[in-house]
């Protein structure tokens, strides 16, 4: 259908054309018009929420003029776009974020001041879009920043949650989930009900020859769902360009939605059909670093990838172009292996729908696809059972096993030796049930794999995925260290840093090239520079502090050493050690006399992240610490010389308030189990020194920094193996200080020991898996280094300030020009009305 207005007309439109504001005066009166039209509001009754309502909506407006444009200059270009597949999307704020990317902050904060408003508390009145877990669904949301700043035609696919992670409250030092209703007033979507996919699941598959003597493949008779288009403009930092995170959201299909029983009055049953349909899109699984195998998990990775899918097959299709070029337009990036059964989608649209013979196909699938790993931990690797896929998608599982067989045929051409070969590599493993190996699949699909650091990608190559390096060669395995984007956080969450620096480098260039802040050595001998950048961390400790009182309770002397671990709760990255210390520093200090507790730097221990709701053990280390806290923070011996607090929910606006207080942040994982962490990267970029394990991008991050500006200790990666081998079968003994700590938990002297015992017992008798008591010692020796360096201030500012300008790697720039040229061979389109945007910034 035609739907674009003739030449002789388009003069009145281009006339009318909507147009964006571009100063204060500008912004307050579309700010007002909102309010007092959008939200039927006034000056009588016009609360934080509704001028944060209305701020947004200009923004908004602002936002989806350019979005506009960018899609209508990347349909006209026809260039190869990128596609980033990702079930997770752990987005944050977008008011603040809009403000300082299209270079409008300050006419914003002046606007809002003269309407009786301070544009922090405008701010804070918008619920976080946390639609991720951790790590994995944060480092989409960079990347999403970064291609849309760089100008790269990327779109993101993703599912539109109702609820995303849980909110978490502690009651008496126990995690308690709360929903996260977040829809209520969501301005930074589209809703595109006229762009919606019909997706199909159960059923059967039918083969037979038509009337032309053709084979015909057809899945049917299943059950539909409707997938609905959600639109949400991802600004680029000082472009004009506007890219498009595309959310799908599911409702009944209207074929579906049962109007007969609705008629005849059993409504409730087709009301039933409708939450059920509904129920796909409904709310974001908890699990950072662990796959259950639930059926409705399987479900919204079908419903995602398929509509996800259709709509890019639909898009490519409008350029008429023949299937062969499909591979020179379009690159799919898989997040993980979560989207993998697109690989088997477009296998199945290219043979079953359009025709193509197989291997036509499948070179046209392996071509466009590139896979991303982000763990080894055999416990996130995902498997889905035969029997369920043969259920719910029963055409999908017979792609499978063709893959598979055309794949282990290759291999035993390859490999006529090697017998064991083939059932290692099988897509399918020969389990009871059967299991279809996701990852296996995904690099079979893929003309590309990589690991998120070195490290990482070393590991892979060399334990999970070592046979595929013998089958396909090294040159398919690549690394692609990940990054953060410094306009998020350092410009958005360290606005007095990101001043300070621009005031030495004559210029915010650095936010779009990072490297630029190398110049910032020059002046790590000016006093009044050092004296700046020590009064800029005080102030952000001094705002913590503030959160930390009324999120708590809890009073915090921001002189103290802030110590901070934030990420998610889990065995591996190590929550227990740091809490373990905390016990051994206390009982140090208990035992110290009074002149020896003058001596000592006061510091507070700060925790905060979510524990998955069915990991039981995650939950007991956030009691623990709750526990100790209780304990330590009212003891009159040790007063300020230690307090320990757990922040709740911690999440993206939170980060922001954290990340820039830290003096030392904890990344302190069992050396090769972090793929990367990028938490780490944040710290270090706010000017806050590390303690950390030679793990994921630790080690990066110290090649860059240098090592004498990190604090590293524990075991390496490749002495682990053998640790745990002689936890077992040698004579292992649990170290002594460690001990005492356990004795004291036993004791009672943090409540019933019975709650910990689990706790202990892994150290203990269950062989100790994450090496906690080997690392223990060289752990609290690393912290009384950090005592005594912190000493001496300014060493510890000349360190802070040197990292920040050794950083410039880590931006998710910098990874995202890595994809573009080595995986997805894609260009950035230049805009020429960007000369015009970076004139404001
Ligand atoms: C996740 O957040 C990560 C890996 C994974 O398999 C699943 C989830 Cl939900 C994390 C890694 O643990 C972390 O090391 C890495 O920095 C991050 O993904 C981004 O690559």
């Amino acid at each position: 259908v035609e739907s674009s207005i003739p030449e002789p007309q388009r003069e009145t439109w281009r006339k009318f054309s909507a147009s964006s504001f571009k100063s204060k005066d500008e912004f307050q009166r579309e700010t007002v018009r909102h309010i007092e039209t959008t939200l039927a509001r006034s000056l009588y009754n016009c609360d934080e929420k509704a001028a944060y309502s209305g701020t947004a909506l200009a923004f908004r407006d602002r936002l989806i003029i350019d979005w506009n444009k960018t899609q209508q200059r990347q349909t006209f270009a026809d260039q190869k776009r990128i596609y980033y597949l990702s079930l997770e999307f752990l987005m944050g704020r977008a008011l603040d974020n809009a403000m300082l990317n299209v270079g409008l902050k300050n006419s914003a904060k002046d606007g809002l001041a003269e309407l009786g408003f301070r544009i922090e508390d405008v701010i804070s009145q918008e619920h976080d879009a946390a639609l991720g877990n951790g790590g994995l669904g944060r480092l989409a949301a960079c990347f999403l920043d970064s291609l849309a700043s760089l100008n790269y035609a990327a779109w993101g696919y993703g599912l539109r949650y109702r609820y995303g992670i849980f909110k978490q409250e502690i009651d008496n030092g126990y995690q308690v989930e709360i929903p996260d209703y977040w829809l209520d007033f969501n301005p930074w979507e589209f809703p595109r009900n006229d762009v919606t996919i019909d997706i199909q699941f159960y059923g059967w598959v039918n083969k037979y020859t038509d009337e032309n003597g053709k084979q015909i493949t057809s899945w049917q008779d299943g059950e539909i769902v409707t997938a609905v288009a959600y639109d949400v403009p991802i600004p680029g930092y000082g472009t004009a360009t506007v890219n498009n995170l595309r959310l799908w959201s599911s409702r009944a299909s209207s074929g579906e939605f049962d109007f007969a029983k609705f008629n005849s009055g059993e409504y409730e049953g087709a009301v039933a059909d409708e939450q059920r349909a509904e129920t796909i899109s409904a709310v974001l699984y908890p699990n950072d670093n662990m796959e259950r195998g639930k059926e409705l998990r399987l479900k919204q990775q079908y419903f995602w990838c398929a509509a996800s899918l259709h709509d890019i097959v639909r898009r490519f299709k409008k350029s008429n172009r023949p299937w062969k070029d499909f591979p020179d337009q379009v690159a799919i990036q898989l997040n993980d292996t979560h989207p993998t059964l697109a690989v088997v989608e477009m296998q199945r649209i290219l043979t079953d729908l359009e025709g193509l013979e197989w291997n036509q196909a499948w070179d046209i699938v392996t071509k466009t696809f590139g896979y991303t790993n982000h763990t080894v931990l055999p416990e996130a690797l995902e498997k889905w059972s035969v029997p369920l896929l043969q259920h719910l998608l029963p055409r999908h599982l017979q792609i499978i096993y063709d893959i598979n067989l055309y794949f282990l045929q290759q291999v035993e051409r390859r490999f006529p030796k090697d017998r064991d070969m083939l059932s290692r590599v099988s897509i399918i493993e020969e389990s009871q049930p059967k299991m279809v190996r996701m990852a296996y699949l995904a690099i079979i699909g893929s003309h590309k794999v990589n690991g998120v650091a070195e490290l990482h990608s070393d590991l892979i190559k060399t334990t999970i995925f070592k046979d595929f390096v013998k089958i396909y060669g090294p040159d398919k395995f690549t690394n692609v260290t990940n990054g953060i984007t410094p306009r998020r956080w350092l410009h958005q969450a360290n606005p007095r840093l990101s001043e300070l620096i621009a005031s030495k480098l004559g210029s915010y260039e650095f936010l779009k090239d990072l490297t630029l802040l190398n110049k910032l050595e020059k002046f790590v001998d000016d006093k009044d520079f050092k004296k700046e950048w020590a009064e800029i961390k005080y102030a952000n400790k001094v705002r913590l502090a503030q959160h930390i009182l009324t999120a708590t309770g809890i009073s915090v002397n921001p002189k103290a050493l802030f110590d901070i671990q934030v990420k998610r709760i889990h065995e591996y990255k190590r929550q227990q050690l740091n809490i373990f210390g905390v016990i051994h520093r206390y009982i140090a200090i208990k035992n110290m006399s009074p002149a020896e507790r003058k001596k000592l730097a006061p510091r507070v221990s700060i925790f905060g992240g979510k524990a998955a709701p069915g990991y039981w053990m995650a939950k007991t280390i956030i009691h623990l610490i709750n526990k100790v806290g209780d304990v330590v923070n009212n003891d009159k011996d040790v007063g300020d010389l230690l307090k320990v607090v757990f922040i709740p929910d911690y999440n993206v606006s939170k980060a922001e308030i954290i990340i820039p207080a830290s003096d030392i942040s904890e990344h302190i994982s069992t050396a090769g189990t972090e793929a990367s962490g990028t938490s780490n990267m944040k710290f270090v970029l706010n000017g806050g020194l590390v303690i950390g394990t030679l793990d994921g991008a630790n080690i990066e991050i110290t090649r860059e920094i240098g090592e004498q500006n990190v604090f590293l200790f524990g075991n390496l990666s490749e002495d682990v193996e053998d640790l745990r081998h002689n936890h077992f079968y040698g004579n292992h003994q649990v170290d002594p200080e460690l001990m005492k700590v356990f004795d004291m938990i036993k004791k009672g002297t943090f409540g019933d020991e019975g709650a910990f015992s689990s706790l202990v017992s892994a150290i203990v008798e269950h062989g100790d898996y994450y090496l906690v008591s080997d690392d223990f010692n060289s752990y609290c020796t690393t912290q009384d280094l950090i005592d005594e360096t912190y000493k001496n201030q300014d060493e510890w500012v000349t360190k802070s300030i040197t990292s920040v300008a050794r950083m410039g790697f880590f931006t998710s720039d910098r990874c995202i020009n890595e994809y573009a040229d080595t995986i997805w061979n894609i260009e950035p389109l230049q805009v020429k009305e960007e000369a015009d945007v970076r004139a404001r910034t």
